[in-house]
């Protein structure tokens, strides 16, 4: 084997695994994403549903009646008994709950507007809470909003770690079931921190790393030839 000719399977070499990293670049997910995540398609297209949960001027509207807490549990991914725990022990009833699995990177964060509405008086403790996997946050409920009353805001999560998680938004009655309450959700997002390299941009450096190879390649020609 001349010299001339271990150089170019080298170079063949190089360039084939130039060529495995742009597909690495490529297939890798580079921003996660929501479905449907604004309602503004008019349905809950993406969404899973269990209890009352229907989609009312391009938000999600969910209704405190439906389904058990058992039964949300499950649905959600929550340990037995974390709605009743999450209610300071005042017996969530029935409710309702939405949820969608989705593929984060480390550090995304987790956006949404909401807007509870408690047509309840205390001691009827009805809420609102939003769940991430396992782990359920409380939004508001009767007792912070007074009788009758509402808050609307907006809440995030950031993820520690990449990996699938499913998001959940519902709505419980609290002692009896009557006395419905609401939680409307709009503009669920994630927005990344993360800086990913753009697959153009990654083929952009790699096709100025082959011309190099390539200039290089003609010059150990040319030297090739004045020998
Ligand atoms: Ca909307
Ligand atoms: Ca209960
Ligand atoms: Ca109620």
């Amino acid at each position: 084997m001349s010299i001339n000719t271990s150089f170019r399977s080298t170079l063949t070499a190089s360039i084939a695994s130039l060529v495995g990293l742009v597909s690495i670049a490529i297939a890798a997910p580079s921003q996660a994403a929501i479905i449907n995540g604004s309602f503004d398609s008019g349905n809950l297209t993406g969404w899973e549903t269990n209890g009352s949960a229907s989609v009312q001027n391009g938000e999600a509207f969910l209704t405190s009646t439906g389904a058990s807490d058992s039964s949300i549990e499950g649905f959600l991914g929550l340990t037995t008994g974390a709605l009743d725990a999450l209610n300071g022990g005042t017996n969530a009833t029935v409710g309702s709950a939405i949820k969608q699995a989705i593929q984060v990177n480390a550090g995304d964060t987790l956006s949404f507007d909401w807007l509870f509405k408690a047509n309840d008086y205390a001691p009827f403790n009805d809420f609102s809470f939003f769940s991430v996997s396992s782990l359920v946050s409380k939004l508001s409920d009767v007792l912070e909003v007074a009788d009758y009353g509402q808050k609307s805001a907006q809440s995030s999560y950031t993820f520690q770690t990449a990996g699938t998680y499913t998001i959940g938004f519902g709505v419980f009655n609290a002692i009896d079931s009557g006395l419905n309450s609401n939680l409307s959700v709009d503009n669920v997002k994630i927005s990344s921190t993360a800086s990913v390299p753009e697959p153009s941009s990654m083929i952009g450096i790699l096709a100025i790393g082959a011309f190099s190879a390539s200039s290089a390649l003609k010059r150990k020609q040319a030297m090739n030839g004045n020998n």
